[in-house]
């Protein structure tokens, strides 16, 4: 059970997640939040950058030590913790985001959130488990390669005809923490989605649609049809159903980037 979240903030660290893995090392608890302004050295999954630019997102990342969790079921926490991304955008901003399987959440076609989850093991068991969120908050351009498929809190605000609301970094933060403590409380009982496989498929991007799945040697078109217990995709191809468990696999929507 996850039941302490204690708060750092950084103005500028390299990446969050590898402060908290120094932490780690040292004996930190489990709850450990740090949180930065900007990072120098951003991650994204598979040696990906990820952008944060001073004081306009959140670069945000927690420190959990699950014991006796099963090595399979640690992908699964990113699944929660988009779960727990979306929820709080709702319910602070009411902003509906969708969750791009496995680790984004979009809003209108666009990125607003990216998690990396890693994680360190030790005499053959999970030792450690970083789970770290980046949250565009009050970007108003991004960089070139990103610009058509990256959106933040104060642009969808402002899409709404809602000026002169913007997103507050602190706040959402916290709600964002908060929200993951509920999920991944329920996920931790089993160790699966079974208890959130519901509202996770509700608000899963492409659900029932067509999209394509682009592999490293290959690509082709499938329907999403929901997730597995585990967290993985399924999708169904030739009318056979066929399970989607690599996260260096893209699942993209067969009009644009989502
Ligand atoms: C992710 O990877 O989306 C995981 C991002 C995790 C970032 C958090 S911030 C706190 C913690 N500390 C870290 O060092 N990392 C975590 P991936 O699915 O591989 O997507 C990366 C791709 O997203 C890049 O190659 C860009 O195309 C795009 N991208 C980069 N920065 C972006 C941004 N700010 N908004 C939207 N898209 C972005």
């Amino acid at each position: 059970m996850l039941d302490n979240i204690n708060f750092e903030y950084y103005d500028s660290v390299d990446s969050t997640n590898d402060r908290i893995k120094e932490r780690a090392h040292a004996g930190e608890k489990q709850g450990l939040v740090i949180s930065a302004g900007t990072q120098t050295a951003g991650k994204g999954r598979i040696g990906r950058k990820w952008e944060s630019p001073k004081h306009d997102s959140i670069a945000t990342s927690m420190l959990l030590t699950p014991q006796e969790i099963s090595l399979e079921a640690v992908p699964t926490i990113t699944v929660v913790a988009a779960m727990a991304v979306r929820d709080a955008l709702s319910r602070l901003y009411g902003l509906e985001g969708k969750i791009k399987w496995p680790n984004d959440i979009v809003l209108d076609g666009k990125k607003i959130c990216g998690i990396l989850t890693e994680m360190e093991m030790k005499d053959g068991n999970v030792w450690f488990v970083v789970v770290g969120i980046g949250v565009n908050v009050h970007n108003k351009s991004f960089d070139e390669e990103i610009a058509f498929k990256a959106t933040s809190v104060d642009l969808e605000l402002k899409k709404a005809n809602r000026d002169g609301e913007t997103g507050h970094r602190a706040e959402l933060t916290k709600a964002i923490w908060e929200s993951f403590k509920r999920y991944y409380n329920i996920f931790i009982k089993t160790q699966d989605m079974s208890g959130l496989k519901e509202e996770y498929e509700r608000n899963l991007a492409n659900f029932g649609e067509r999209v394509r799945i682009e592999a490293q040697e290959n690509s082709y078109e499938a329907i999403a049809k929901g997730i597995t217990a585990k967290g993985e995709l399924i999708v169904e191809v030739d009318k056979k159903e066929q399970i989607i468990r690599t996260g260096e696999v893209s699942v993209r929507g067969i009009y644009g980037y989502v």
